[in-house]
């Protein structure tokens, strides 16, 4: 190998490596997490919404299924941290949350997480973003955040 392309292959994986490090740390320091996939040895089989402490922490426990979300309807006050645990029981969905960074897969057989503060009242629609049959458009579901 040539001298110059050891130097370009060098200075390549200085650049790949530094910009590694720099997603990882700009997004830490944005608040932009990605979802973790978390599997315990159950789970639920039903959605539903779940009051941690009443106003201000909820667990939205999330079933994707041809072609709603289960609950369809969350309503949390504004001010909430809402845990996503989202799971899927027929085919891969997607979840996401206009407006938000929630953008999540549900998969059948596992649970991916999510943390999300809403710090601002609204409606926020809940798209399914993965193709999973006939009636993939109407899959939809909403989370209200109220005053
Ligand atoms: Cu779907």
């Amino acid at each position: 190998m040539d001298k110059s392309e050891k130097t370009a292959l060098t200075l390549g994986l200085i650049f790949i490596t530094f910009l590694f490090f720099l997603v990882l740390i700009l997004s830490k320091a944005l608040g932009q997490d990605v979802p973790e996939c978390i599997t315990p040895e159950t789970i639920f089989e039903s959605g539903e919404l779940v009051t941690i402490e009443e106003g201000k922490h909820y667990q939205l426990k999330s079933v994707g299924r041809m072609w709603t979300f289960e609950p369809a309807e969350v309503v949390i006050p504004v001010g909430s941290e809402l845990e996503i645990f989202l799971t899927a029981k027929d085919v891969v969905h997607g979840f996401y949350l206009r407006g938000t960074n929630v953008n999540m897969m549900a998969v059948p057989g596992t649970i991916n997480y999510k943390t999300m503060k809403f710090t601002k009242p609204g409606i926020y629609p809940i798209y399914c973003h993965e193709y999973c049959g006939s009636g993939h458009q109407f899959m939809k579901g909403v989370i209200k955040v109220t005053q």
